[in-house]
């Protein structure tokens, strides 16, 4: 399988995330993608090519221009204020507030758009968003133009990131942005698959209206598990899209049997809505190791994943979003590549 990547994920290195009240280090850092990397090139899985260049046309598709403009802008207004350390945001409108107009106030727009205090913005992140979509642009051209599969190997992860907000390490929704370029290019149907840990709020919430993009996504339950405020069973579109959105929350702790029932009851929906293509929010927070999810997936387990997508027949784009076993991380992508190569006809 051919692997999108480029060693300029590293300009965005978030150094402190909040939590509980302290700053702590922030769990999604740089060499989550290195061991990524060393462990495809480790078990020969390959090539690895660089991205093209596809400029911000593919990311309004999906994200609001106001949106863009902030991102892109952002470590220039921060620095402005004289401050030298990460942005992180302490004021949301929430609920009761105005969010029509944007505020001047930088500190004000920074709450606007995100959801969480846990996601650093720096000097590098609009560049390394922005690579993000470019990577999983190309892996979406290399299946249009015939690749059974690629593998997008991109940092920060997206799939958290909303039209118009930031939160969960996630900027750019690069899952959304290929899932389009797929409808753009052509394809009427394609679906998104997320076996990311956590809920895809940014993904759900960005096709929640539309028919031609089913999202589905298998996830610890969000009355106890982070991004906590969506991913509920009963979110099942609306509008055009009532019945293009599934989720499959599990209780934290959930066995690998149960996780696979869900697995199996996503596919057979995704072959109901017979998509041109597949695009899999690929996080691997589902390891038994992970230190901040509570799943039980394993080696085997990830064998199996990579088996079942496989026999879906699609042409399929994988996107690198969560995990954090850094040691492991790499193992657990590749034993899904692997799998997925192994079986694919
Ligand atoms: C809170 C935890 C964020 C989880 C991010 C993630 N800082 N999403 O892995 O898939
Ligand atoms: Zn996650």
């Amino acid at each position: 399988m051919k692997i999108v990547y480029s060693d300029r994920h590293r300009v965005h290195r978030g150094e402190f995330e909040f939590f509980r009240g302290e700053l702590v280090p922030c769990f999604e850092k740089p060499e989550r993608a290195d061991f990524v990397f060393a462990a495809l090139v480790g078990r020969g899985i390959g090539p690895v090519l660089e991205p093209r260049r596809f400029g911000i046309a593919p990311l309004e598709r999906v994200h609001a221009p106001r949106y863009l403009r902030f991102l892109e802008r952002a470590w220039h207004e921060w620095s402005a204020l004289g401050q030298t350390r990460d942005a992180l945001p302490a004021v949301w409108p929430i609920r009761a507030f105005r969010d029509d107009i944007e505020p001047q106030s930088f500190v004000a727009q920074l709450g606007l758009y995100s959801f969480d205090s846990g996601t650093p913005l720096t000097a590098g992140t609009w560049e390394a968003a922005c690579l993000g979509a470019d990577i999983a642009l190309t892996a979406c051209a290399l299946v249009r133009s015939g690749e059974r599969a690629a593998f997008a190997l991109s940092r920060p992860p997206g799939h958290h990131a909303g039209a118009d907000f930031l939160g969960g390490y996630c900027f750019v929704n690069n899952a959304a942005v290929a899932a389009q370029a797929f409808i753009d290019g052509g394809a009427a149907r394609v679906a998104v698959l997320d076996v990311d840990y956590h809920h895809g709020n940014g993904t759900q919430s960005i096709f929640y209206e539309r028919a031609d993009v089913l999202f589905q996504s298998i996830h610890g339950d969000p009355r106890t598990e982070y991004p906590f405020y969506l991913g509920h069973a009963d979110e099942t579109g609306r509008g055009a899209g009532l019945g293009y959105n599934r989720n499959y929350p599990l209780p934290a702790g959930s066995s690998n049997e149960r996780w696979f029932d869900a697995l199996g009851e996503a596919c057979a929906r995704i072959a109901d809505h017979h998509p041109r293509a597949l695009v899999v929010s690929l996080g691997v927070d589902t390891f038994a190791g992970d230190p901040i999810s509570t799943f039980q997936l394993e080696a085997t387990e990830y064998q199996r994943l990579g088996r079942e997508l496989a026999a879906l027949g699609l042409p399929t784009v994988f996107i690198l979003e969560g995990g954090y076993a850094v040691a492991e991380i790499g193992d657990n992508v590749a034993e899904v590549l692997a799998a997925f190569d192994a079986a694919a006809v």
